[in-house]
């Protein structure tokens, strides 16, 4: 196939510097694009993949305030957190930088400036969402509020994460500071936006008419409802005094909008990395720029992003955004905030080089048209029937029965038959499948023709049964052994891009080097009286008890973020005030006591039942020494619902009785003024 393409830019998003990486971002963007990053080495192609951590935004300064820290010290930390785990995880970027470097806060800055200096941008003054206590404006995630589009009382700011839809604080109904809970004001404030309803005719025939048809269907879609929505001007400044500073006069503690720094950190680490011939992979038009994102990355990377580029003159545009869906996770929605994650920097203590095993599992269950869900049991499964019983058992019987016969000495191969045809042409069909589906960015199609190739050499084995006809039929059992190297060599070179380390190491024991795969791929890879190096195993089995293990510390990890914990650092100043979002965690609900007994062995505690309406609770509480049991039937009573189960004297009590304590030390309950229905949620 002719490629038009001279070069490849490769960005994948760049993750928040706020935490770790988890297995949703690299099935949704770095895994994806470095397989893909991988393909267009090996094809020859120039390419560069491009990243780095995002440094600015409310998601950072949130976290800093939080955690009691200072921003810089913030990003610091989880910038190398999640550096150190791509690396170690193999993830081939080209650079991994930052944006608080200060070569992307001077290219942010030119570029803001390059656009002002040709009248892009309008400049309005508006009234603005203000929390008197914080003294400041509440931009983007510093406010929350009910999403206009589905009614999620969570919604934020700028994005509701149930629906996607990208929005603007006042569009929130019933908003509140996040910082204090506090119900904002309005404020006047100067900010310069970019008008995108300009821009429409152009991206309507960009995108609706130039990339209908090679476009995923997923991204379209959401470009195309976008759209059609009617495009509004966009602020790209905030006030804020964390990021890039607006380089205009009078801008003391207005910073560029997140989304407008950010997408430039692409370019920036472009420019770090090829600080003389950078420009060639943004300003050429016979450069192919892909981005890799998530689905929730869609409008700034297909709309905002490319206009700020095609406003500025001088820029190409991507030529594909291959989002991907959502990984879930044990048929749950991933969420940071419960820690409801495997974390990839866990992943590598628990699984130490086994790195191809996480890229092809995820690689298998790539949530490519829709969401996709990761669980333990199917890793496992994955792994031990998959890459163990057909890739790793086929490599090994082969290099096994080739040492066994002949000193692992390439034998010179006879006659060939129908079926020794018939296997060499589906190496070829493999070889050019694998290809066109990663040319679509068919990552599991890709993934599945690879297997296929190694399933097809396992039959091959079964069918002919070398280690019988060795004793029969000298010259067909070479002829067998040869092709199985054939195709053990072919499966080494196309398992590059998806397992670099299984690749590696059969390659190692083939003593063959990496092969590009637009030149060297073809004809045959092995020569009779070709010596091979000794046979290794290239997978373990995973034990069950591993996977117990790693759902149930998926549990565990999981409550340690619901139960408020007591040690966190009382000398910073926030750690009286918690954040609406962490009241938002707590479940409170009224229940009705149904039954209550005194807990053997135990002066202090009742044993009670609690009708919840859906279900009856049952909850042990100290509270023996101030109700006598047959007093309390029928008492409602408020309860933290979501609490971790947790055991005492034998029993399991699920969920905590909220008591007042009078001035006595009397525990009373507490309880609402009227009777309500039992599990009204308390909030
Ligand atoms: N940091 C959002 C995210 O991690 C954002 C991506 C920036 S890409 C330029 O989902
Ligand atoms: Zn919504």
């Amino acid at each position: 196939m002719e490629n038009k393409w001279k070069r490849y830019t490769i960005t994948a998003a760049l993750p928040y510097a706020n935490g770790g990486i988890h297995l949703g971002h690299l099935a949704g963007a770095y895994l994806p694009a470095d397989t893909y990053a991988r393909y267009r080495r090996l094809m020859g192609d120039d390419i560069l993949y491009i990243c780095g951590s995002d440094e600015h935004g409310v998601p950072i300064t949130l976290g800093a305030r939080k955690e009691g820290i200072t921003p810089q010290q913030f990003v610091d930390k989880y910038h190398s957190l999640m550096k150190n785990s791509f690396a170690e995880f193999g993830i081939s970027f080209d650079i991994y930088s930052r944006t608080s470097n200060k070569i992307h806060h001077e290219t942010a800055q030119q570029f803001f400036l390059d656009l002002y200096n040709k009248g892009v941008f309008t400049e309005e003054t508006s009234q603005q969402l203000y929390d008197e206590q914080e003294k400041m404006f509440l931009a983007d995630r510093y406010i929350m509020g009910t999403c206009p589009v589905c009614g999620n009382e969570k919604a934020y700011g700028d994005q509701c994460e149930k629906c996607g839809s990208s929005l603007s604080p006042k569009d929130l109904k019933n908003p509140v500071s996040v910082l204090s809970g506090n119900v904002p004001v309005m404020k006047e404030t100067k900010h310069w936006y970019l008008p995108l309803q300009n821009y429409e005719p152009w991206l309507r025939e960009w995108i609706l008419e130039n990339h209908k048809d090679d476009w995923k269907t997923n991204v379209y879609g959401q470009c195309k409802s976008w759209l059609d929505g009617g495009l509004q001007p966009r602020a790209m400044t905030r006030d804020l005094d964390w990021g890039v500073k607006v380089p205009l006069p009078d801008s003391e503690h207005k910073v560029l909008y997140v989304w407008f720094d950010a997408p430039i950190g692409y370019i920036s680490a472009t420019k770090e990395l090829k600080p003389n011939d950078w420009e060639k992979y943004w300003k050429e038009k016979e450069t192919r720029l892909i981005h890799f994102i998530g689905k929730d990355n869609i409008v700034f990377h297909c709309i905002i992003f490319p206009t700020i580029l095609h406003a500025h003159g001088e820029y190409i545009v991507p030529d594909n955004v291959p989002a991907n869906e959502f990984l879930n996770l044990e048929g749950e929605k991933l969420s940071t905030s419960r820690n409801w994650a495997v974390w990839l920097h866990d992943y590598l203590k628990d699984f130490s080089g086994m790195q191809d095993t996480l890229r092809y599992v995820l690689t298998s269950i790539a949530p490519e048209t829709k969401d996709s869900d990761f669980t333990w049991k199917d890793f496992q499964d994955r792994h031990n029937n998959e890459l163990v019983a057909i890739l790793g058992n086929f490599v090994n019987r082969t290099m096994v029965l080739t040492h066994k016969f002949y000193n692992g000495k390439i034998p010179a191969y006879g006659n060939l038959t129908e079926s020794d045809r018939e296997l060499i042409a589906s190496i070829k069909v493999a070889q050019q499948n694998i290809c066109d589906s990663l040319e679509k960015f068919r990552f599991r199609e890709a993934l599945q023709e690879l297997m296929n190739l190694a399933r097809a050499g396992n039959k091959y084995l079964t069918d002919n049964e070398p280690w019988k006809i060795i004793k029969t039929n000298e010259e067909r059992c070479a002829t067998v052994m040869y092709l199985s190297i054939e195709i053990t060599a072919y499966l080494a070179q196309l398992m590059q891009p998806f397992l670099p380390n299984a690749s590696e190491n059969t390659l190692k024991m083939l003593n063959l080097e990496k092969k590009n795969w637009s030149t060297d791929l073809k004809g045959q890879l092995i020569h009779p009286g070709h010596q091979l190096n000794e046979a290794g195993l290239l997978f373990r089995k995973i034990e069950d008890e591993e996977i117990t293990a790693q759902v149930e510390k998926l549990k565990a990890n999981q409550k340690q973020v619901v139960i408020p914990q007591e040690t966190s650092s009382p000398k910073l100043p926030t750690s009286s005030i918690i954040s609406y979002d962490d009241f938002s965690k707590l479940e409170l609900r009224v229940g009705t006591i149904t039954a209550a007994e005194k807990v053997k062995k135990a002066d202090k505690l009742l044993q009670l039942q609690v009708d919840l309406d859906t279900e009856i609770r049952t909850i042990v509480s100290g509270i023996a020494e101030h109700y006598a049991p047959e007093n309390i039937i029928g008492q409602q009573v408020c309860i933290v619902a979501n609490l971790a189960p947790r055991k005492i004297k034998g029993i399991e009590s699920k969920g905590m009785i909220m008591m007042a304590e009078d001035e006595n030390g009397k525990l009373k309950f507490v309880m609402p003024s009227e009777a309500v229905k039992a599990g009204s949620k308390i909030s």
